[in-house]
C-alpha cells in the first residue's frame, strides 16, 4: 500500500465512532492516543500495512456474563460483570477490576486499552485488560460483598490464570475484595496460583502494592519537577478522591514536604486550608475503609476545614494538582481555571480523569501534564512485581520494593522524554507516553505477523 492511500487521522476516527456507536469513553482514549499515533507512524510503512493502531484499538475479545447473588434479605439480584482482554502481545492480559453503578462495556473497553500502554511503559511483561461490574458496593453489608465477590469469580475463572490473565483492584475493589474473590478461584480450581495481584501479605500478596499507586503518580511529578531544577518541598496540591489512589498520593506529598489542601468524594470536597498531616491521613484512610464513611465528615472533625457539596476542587489556588478519583472528573473550565490559579503540574493518578477539552488546555499552556497510563502506572508495576515475586515463590522486602517503584517511574519519565521532549524547556508527556507506549506493543505484534 502506497504511503498516500492511508486512511487518515478522520477517517480512521470515524470507523472507531461507527463501529462503537454507544461507547463515548472508548472513543475519548482511543482518540487521545491516536491524535499523536497518527503523526508518529506517518513514515512507517510497516504500522500501516500491518494495521496496527485498528489491531491495538479492537480487543482481542470481550466477555460479557451474569451475576446472581442474594442480598440479606434473600432478594435474588442481577448484575452485568465483564472482562475485557484488549491485548497480550508482551505479556499475559493485566489490570483491574471495577466495581460502580456507572460501568458499563465502554468503560472497561477504554480502559484496557489505556492499560495496555500504561503496562508497555513500565517495561515489565503484561498486556491489557480490564473487568467489573455494574454492582454497587456501597452501603452493603460485608457478607453481601463476599457472596457477589463469589458469584462475580465463579464465572470469571474459566477466562483467567497465572499466564493468561491476572485481574487485581480498582475502584471499589481493594484487598477485602480480592481476598473474597482469591478464595473462591483457590476452591472452585484447587490451585493456589498468581492469578490475582493486591492479595493480603498472607498469601502471596507484595509489600507496597496498596500504596504503589498514589505513591507512584507522587514519584512521577518530582520527575517532572526535577527535571526543571525544582521539587514538591514547599507547595500546596489539589487532590480529588478520597480512595485508595488518593490518600496514597496524599500521604507521598506529605512524606515530600509538600501541602494538600483538598480530598474528595462523589458527594464533595473538603479544603483543609491549614494541610493534610500524615495523622489526618490516617483518619481518612480509617474513615473510608472501615466505617465506610463519607468525605463530609473531614469537616466535622477538623477545625478550619470547610466541605462543599457536590463541587469538584480545582478551583482552589494551588501550585499541583493530582486528579485520583475518576474518569472526566476534570472538564475544560476546571483545566482553564486550574492554570489561571497558577497550577504549575499536573499528575494523573486516576484513569482519564481530563476530558479531551482539559487535555488540550494544559498543553496549549505548556504546563507539566502527566497522563494516567504515565503517572498511575506504579499499581500495575508493583502488581508487576507481585507476579514475579509468585512465580519464584518468595517476598521481597520493603526496601527493595520501594527502589524498585522508583525506579519503574524514572524509567517511565524517561521513555516519555525520548519521544515528547518538544525543545526550549517544553516536554508534551501525554505525546511521549503515547508513542513509547504503542511502539513496544507495535513492534511486537509486527514480529507476530496477522494474528
Ligand atoms: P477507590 O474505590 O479506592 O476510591 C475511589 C474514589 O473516587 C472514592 O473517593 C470515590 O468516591 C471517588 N469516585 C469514584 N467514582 C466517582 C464518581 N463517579 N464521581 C466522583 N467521585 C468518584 O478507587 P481507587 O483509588 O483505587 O481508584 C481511583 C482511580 O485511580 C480510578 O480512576 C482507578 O482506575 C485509578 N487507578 C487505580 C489503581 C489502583 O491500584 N487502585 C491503579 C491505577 C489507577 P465515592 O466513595 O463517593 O464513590
Ligand atoms: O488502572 C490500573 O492500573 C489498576 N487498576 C491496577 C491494575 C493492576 O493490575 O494492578
Amino acid at each position: 500500500m502506497a504511503v498516500s492511500d492511508h486512511v487518515d487521522f478522520n477517517g480512521f476516527m470515524d470507523g472507531v465512532k461507527r463501529r462503537n456507536a454507544y461507547q463515548p469513553e472508548f472513543v475519548q482514549a482511543v482518540q487521545e492516543v491516536a491524535e499523536d499515533i497518527f503523526d508518529f507512524i506517518a513514515d512507517k510503512e510497516d504500522y500501516h500495512e500491518q494495521q496496527i493502531l485498528r489491531r491495538i484499538a479492537e480487543p482481542d475479545r470481550v466477555m460479557s456474563f451474569r451475576v446472581c447473588w442474594e442480598d440479606d434479605k434473600g432478594n435474588i439480584r442481577v448484575q452485568r460483570g465483564w472482562r475485557v482482554q484488549n491485548n497480550n502481545a508482551i505479556g499475559p492480559y493485566k489490570g483491574g477490576i471495577r466495581f460502580h453503578p456507572s460501568v458499563t462495556e465502554s468503560v472497561l473497553k477504554f480502559l484496557a486499552f489505556e492499560q495496555t500502554f500504561k503496562n508497555a511503559l513500565t517495561g515489565l511483561p503484561m498486556g491489557g485488560g480490564k473487568g467489573g461490574a455494574n454492582f454497587n458496593p456501597k452501603g452493603k453489608s460485608e457478607r453481601e460483598i463476599m457472596r457477589f465477590c463469589q458469584s462475580f469469580m465463579t464465572e470469571l475463572y474459566r477466562h483467567i490464570g497465572a499466564d493468561v490473565d491476572v485481574p487485581a483492584g480498582d475502584i471499589g475493589v481493594g484487598g477485602r475484595e480480592i481476598g473474597f474473590m482469591f478464595g473462591q478461584y483457590k476452591r472452585i480450581t484447587n490451585q493456589f496460583t498468581g492469578v490475582l495481584t493486591g492479595k493480603g501479605l498472607e498469601f502471596g500478596g507484595s509489600l507496597i502494592r496498596p500504596e504503589a499507586t498514589g505513591y507512584g503518580a507522587v514519584y512521577f511529578m518530582s520527575n517532572m519537577l526535577t527535571a526543571k531544577g525544582d521539587s514538591i518541598e514547599g507547595k500546596s496540591a489539589v487532590i480529588s478522591g478520597s480512595g485508595n489512589v488518593a490518600t496514597h498520593a496524599a500521604e507521598k506529598i506529605v512524606q515530600l514536604g509538600g501541602k494538600p489542601l483538598t480530598m474528595s468524594d462523589s458527594g464533595g470536597f473538603i479544603h483543609d486550608p491549614d494541610g493534610l498531616t500524615q495523622e489526618k491521613i490516617n483518619w481518612i484512610k480509617q474513615l473510608k475503609n472501615e466505617r465506610r464513611g463519607r468525605i463530609s465528615e473531614y469537616a466535622d472533625e477538623f477545625k478550619g476545614a470547610t466541605f462543599h457539596e457536590g463541587n469538584t476542587p480545582w478551583n482552589v489556588d494551588c501550585d499541583l494538582a493530582l486528579p485520583c478519583a475518576t474518569q472526566n472528573e476534570l472538564l475544560g473550565d476546571d483545566a482553564r481555571a486550574l492554570v489561571a490559579n497558577g497550577c504549575i503540574a499536573v499528575s494523573e493518578g486516576a484513569n482519564m480523569p481530563s476530558d479531551l477539552e482539559a487535555v488540550h488546555v494544559f498543553k496549549d499552556a505548556k504546563i507539566m501534564f502527566a497522563p494516567g497510563k504515565a503517572a498511575n502506572a506504579g499499581g500495575v508495576a508493583v502488581s508487576g512485581l507481585e507476579m514475579s515475586q509468585n512465580s519464584e515463590r518468595r517476598s521481597w522486602s520493603e526496601d527493595e520494593l520501594q527502589q524498585m517503584l522508583k525506579d519503574i517511574m524514572s524509567g517511565i519519565h524517561e521513555r516519555c522524554l525520548t519521544y515528547g521532549d518538544m525543545g526550549g524547556g517544553y516536554v508534551d508527556y501525554v505525546k511521549g507516553a503515547n508513542i513509547a507506549g504503542f511502539k513496544k506493543v507495535a513492534d511486537a505484534m509486527l514480529a507476530f505477523g496477522v494474528v
